[in-house]
């Protein structure tokens, strides 16, 4: 089961990464523009090539800002193609999302104010979503905007969707602030890669069904176990909600959660400040390889502040510094059932298994610069005298990349010997000369 789940990862990144290779047509976008969407020359407005193209066709999007359209109801609504922003804003052939940043938002109406923007920025029936900023999604229809406008803020996703070097930021809705999955059929999945899932949020209502609230960041549901949600070198960083699931949130659906960072995530009203999981018991358990719960809080008296989990295999990981309402030291980090927990770092953790560690991970400076966790300069990076450092066990780390694209497994404290993978989503890239405590990095990988 772990090792299919591997597989999906790796297929994933490689259909992501198929730049060019798309069978369809290639369609560029610039904003405003009203051409024939033909050429960078001849560029179309990104609703004129959503309408005009089929699925498999490739979406070329130039830097700028787009917007769905003037009502709420208005979405970029994706079926099936791929969806390519990071363009240079006078087109080219490589895609860039940092250099060249492309928003899509829905802040439509009055900027700035939230009450008027689109419920949904992005509405999937499928596709690959690459190199975009999606930001300032409301659904909070309510009684008001029909029975999805209460999901999934930044993107409302209804069908195997692939999301890579993205940034959701800043969207909100009654469940799944960032973005809400839901699927009933087999085989379909969500599958996050190398994004950052920031500062969303999802909150309840007065009188509003108890089921409101959850997910600030991701909230992914199925029915009969159906679908996977899939995460890898993600950050998911101060979403908050009223209910449980602060930065995510999956009920009955396979998981896998690998060289990903929960930082500063909360749950207000319920467990699981970083994550909620309930998986259904299904053919084998859901997977965290190499995560990093640092920070992350849950008004919950039972604990869970990083991670509220069933039937999980949790390996490789850190839980260190999450705190909750209530319960012991240990339960603050993780708490659940049916959980396998080997070879990880758990403030407090007396309860033994293989590889387990309970010391301080000595974090880089989990805070970051702003003095404040659940931001984008958060580090969660090891120290050098991190006891995290060559702790962990190979055969889970599958991913050849850690968070920051460096090697995944490499050995850092002793030149020779055995080359073992460190615990979190970070591997530490400085090596210890043995005997003269020399210290030397290799690269690539993110030094401090
Ligand atoms: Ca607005
Ligand atoms: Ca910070
Ligand atoms: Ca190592």
């Amino acid at each position: 089961m772990r090792r299919s789940w591997s597989a999906q990862i790796v297929s994933a990144l490689v259909l992501a990464s198929a730049a060019t290779s798309a069978s369809g047509v290639v369609w560029f976008v610039k904003p405003g523009a009203a051409g024939a969407g033909t050429s960078w020359a001849n560029p179309i407005d990104l609703q004129g090539a959503l309408a005009a193209a089929a699925a498999g066709d490739e979406i070329r999007v130039a830097a700028g800002t787009y917007k769905p359209g003037a009502a709420r109801n208005s979405t970029f609504l994706l079926n099936g193609e791929t969806l390519r922003g990071g363009y240079p804003a006078a087109g080219g052939a490589v895609a860039d999302p940092v250099a060249n940043p492309t928003i899509l938002s829905g802040d439509i109406g009055v900027a700035g104010m939230a009450a008027d923007n689109c419920y949904h920025v992005v509405w999937s029936w499928g596709g690959i979503i690459d190199g975009f900023i999606i930001r300032g999604g409301n659904a909070d229809g309510l009684g008001g905007g029909g029975a999805d406008s209460i999901y999934g803020g930044g993107l409302y996703i209804r069908g195997g969707t692939i999301i890579d070097r993205c940034k959701i930021v800043r969207n909100r809705a009654h469940s799944g602030g960032g973005a809400y999955y839901f699927t009933n059929q087999p085989g379909s999945g969500l599958t996050v890669l190398r994004s950052t899932i920031v500062d969303n949020d999802a909150f309840g209502a007065a009188g509003a069904p108890a089921f409101l609230g959850n997910g600030g960041g991701i909230l992914t549901e199925s029915q009969e176990g159906a679908g996977a949600l899939i995460m890898n070198r993600c950050s998911v960083l101060g979403n908050i909600c009223t209910g449980s699931g602060g930065g995510v949130n999956s009920l009955d659906m396979s998981i896998d959660f690998q060289n990903t960072v929960f930082s500063g995530n909360s749950a207000m009203g319920g467990p699981g400040g970083g994550v909620q999981v309930a998986s259904l018991a299904g053919p084998g358990l859901g997977t965290i390889f190499n995560c990093t719960f640092a920070s992350n809080h849950a008004n919950y008296g039972l604990g869970t502040g990083g991670a509220s989990l069933s039937h999980i295999w949790l390996v490789n990981s850190i839980l260190w510094g999450n705190t909750a309402a209530g319960g012991p030291v240990a339960d603050r980090q993780v708490y659940g059932a049916v959980m396998n927990i080997e070879y990880c770092d758990i403030e407090g953790w007396a309860g033994g298994g293989a590889g387990n560690i309970s010391g301080n991970p000595f974090y880089v400076d989990e805070l970051g610069a702003d003095g404040m966790a659940g931001t984008e300069d958060d580090d969660v990076r090891l120290k050098s005298l991190s006891p995290c450092r060559d702790a962990g066990r190979n055969s889970e780390a599958a991913i050849p990349s850690d968070r920051d694209g460096g090697i995944r497994i490499r050995q850092s404290k002793l030149l020779g010997g055995s080359v073992t993978v460190d615990m979190g989503a970070y591997e530490h890239p400085i090596v210890t000369l043995p005997g003269v405590g020399l210290t030397a990095p290799i690269a690539p990988g993110h030094v401090k």
